[in-house]
């Protein structure tokens, strides 16, 4: 997460070029049948331990049941993955695993990792589980009613607070859907409901739903916040990429959120897969030094891919095509 990181994968622009995000050149970093019994990989969060890279993967089985997995890699992009899913037990140490798991994001607050993740409970919504070690892993129970999807923890407490935002859903591929903040004390009990970002705006790209990606990475001026937006078309959604920057202190309070899109599906791994034009990012590996930021995205819910922009860019971008798409928080107060 927001460390100086000067090993995080990296490749320059292009000259010339005006991209705000650039792919890998060797993207994307892990394909189809990865791993015996794994079908596709693709959502999932990364972040440093120990000196290397350690993962939360979103392993899809052959029997298509998604569930998480840990990978390790040095260098951040050759991944070895487990050849079994994560164990979890409650906080009495009984088993307590979920059916199913998918779109994990992986934040560290303080000397504790953080895993949260799309859970099931009657109909999808946000688990969340804590570790130290990466060898136990602690399932808080039954955080958040049913349904809600893309929970993604703040790295750090705000006022004593862990801060949470969330996508309200349905039960199926809910065609609707806004971002909202929660906070609690103590992970468990969660409220002071804020309203956050609208889906919306002149363009289309994220007319129909918006969710938050990787965990807000802290800059001068606020949180920056990498999402996903969706539009519905004839033939099905199409998820692109968005960035905004949320006040520091009262994050629910959206400062710039640019009208364009930062990323949309272009690549053939991003138009053609399990499911065509999606990408989906669920972290970022930031070198605040360089300014240097990797983004770790799902490329049609079928491969891991990654691209690199700098948080100069990222923030320069926000603020030149802002467009406050945020009608309802000014009603809220
Ligand atoms: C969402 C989630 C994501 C997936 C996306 C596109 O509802 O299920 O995991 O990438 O749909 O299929």
């Amino acid at each position: 997460m927001a460390l100086n990181l000067k090993n995080i994968p990296w490749e320059d622009r292009l000259e010339g070029s005006d991209q705000v995000i650039w792919r890998y050149s060797k993207n994307p970093i892990i394909k189809r049948n990865p791993v015996k019994g794994v079908a596709r990989i693709f959502n999932s969060a990364v972040i440093p331990y120990k000196g290397s890279y350690i993962g939360v993967f979103r392993a899809e089985t052959t029997e298509t049941l998604p569930h998480l997995r840990l990978g390790y890699s040095k260098d951040a992009i050759s991944w070895e993955i487990d050849s079994k899913p994560i164990e979890f037990i409650d906080e009495e140490g009984k088993t307590y695993n979920p059916n199913y798991a998918y779109d994990p994001r992986l934040v560290l607050i303080d000397d504790t990792y953080y895993i949260i993740w799309c859970t099931d409970f009657f109909g999808p919504t946000i688990g969340l589980a804590k570790t130290k070690d990466f060898k136990t892993f602690i399932r808080l129970e039954n955080s958040f009613l049913p349904f809600n999807r893309n929970g993604v923890l703040f790295p750090k407490k705000i006022n004593d607070e862990f801060l949470m935002l969330s996508r309200v859903s349905d039960n199926g591929h809910t065609p609707f859907g806004d971002i909202f903040l929660s906070s609690s004390k103590d992970l468990t009990y969660w409220g002071k409901h804020r309203h956050v970002m609208s889906k919306g705006g002149k363009g289309w790209w994220q007319g129909l739903k918006i969710g938050g990606g990787p965990a807000p990475i802290e800059i001068d001026i606020g949180w920056l916040l990498i999402y996903h937006g969706v539009t519905q078309t004839c033939n099905g959604y199409v998820y692109s990429m968005g960035v905004a920057i949320l006040d520091k202190d009262e994050p629910s309070k959206v400062l710039y959120r640019a009208k364009d899109y930062i990323l949309t599906p272009e690549k053939d791994y991003e138009t053609t897969g399990f499911v065509p034009n999606v990408v989906f990012p669920c972290s970022v590996l930031v070198d605040y030094e360089t300014n240097r930021v990797a983004i770790y995205y799902g490329a049609a819910d079928t491969y891991v891919a990654v691209a690199f922009s700098t948080l100069d860019i990222l923030t320069e971008f926000a603020i030149k095509n802002n467009e406050l798409v945020n009608r309802d928080h000014e009603l809220e107060k």
